[in-house]
């Protein structure tokens, strides 16, 4: 059986790779299908666009939306993350996040994958809490806000683990995790 997962962008597939690879049964096709995004919260862009695809394609898909919220800024940049990654990117984050200490950098990625076969659409979350760093702290892994997080347990920022490690913990890993456990109740 072949699951679509559409996205346009690549980190977000090998992340996908990794935690779904021990799906057996199943092969994941990456897809860069555009689909219309709503300007709505998580859940609601995952559902209207995966309902959008699934009447284009009439096959098993996937979509996952997600973004990072920090809660001194009342959760921006949330569902604004990309838009905010592209223009004043994690420098600018930073600058608003001065003068914030301790508890007050809280802050948490979050997942929503919406699927959509015969039997209709699911919706699966996940969610890692941490804190933004102080500076920009990179390995060269990982992508966009990766580099000014610090999950919870950790003194490492995302971007300082390998895929494989933040591929363990993360908001995709729990959200995909839950849409794997789904669909394999559902193979024969
Ligand atoms: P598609 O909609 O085509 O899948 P996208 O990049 O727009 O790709 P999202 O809407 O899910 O993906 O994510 C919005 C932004 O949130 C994304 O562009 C990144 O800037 C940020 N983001 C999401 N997941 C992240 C992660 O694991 N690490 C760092 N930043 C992340
Ligand atoms: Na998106």
């Amino acid at each position: 059986m072949e699951i679509y997962f559409a996205t346009g962008n690549s980190n977000k597939v090998k992340e996908a790779e990794i935690i779904l690879k021990d799906l057996k049964g199943i092969k994941i096709k990456a897809i860069n299908l555009p689909y219309p995004e709503i300007q709505g919260t998580l859940e609601e862009v995952s559902e209207f666009g995966v309902k959008y695809l699934y009447s284009k394609i009439k096959k098993p898909v996937f979509v996952e939306d997600s973004g990072f919220f920090i809660e001194v800024l009342k959760g921006f940049p949330g569902t604004y993350s990309r838009y905010v990654q592209e223009t004043i990117g994690n420098e600018g984050i930073l600058k608003l996040m001065e003068g914030f200490k301790g508890e007050e950098r809280r802050a948490y990625f979050k997942s929503v994958v919406g699927y959509c076969d015969e039997d209709g659409i699911k919706l699966f979350k996940g969610i890692v809490r941490g804190n933004v760093s102080h500076e920009i702290r990179d390995k060269g892994h990982g992508f966009a806000y990766d580099s000014i997080f610090i999950p919870e347990g950790e003194n490492r920022t995302f971007a300082e683990m390998t895929r494989e490690e933040k591929s363990r913990i993360s908001h995709r890993r729990k959200a995909l995790e839950k849409f794997k456990e789904y669909i394999e109740k559902k193979l024969p």
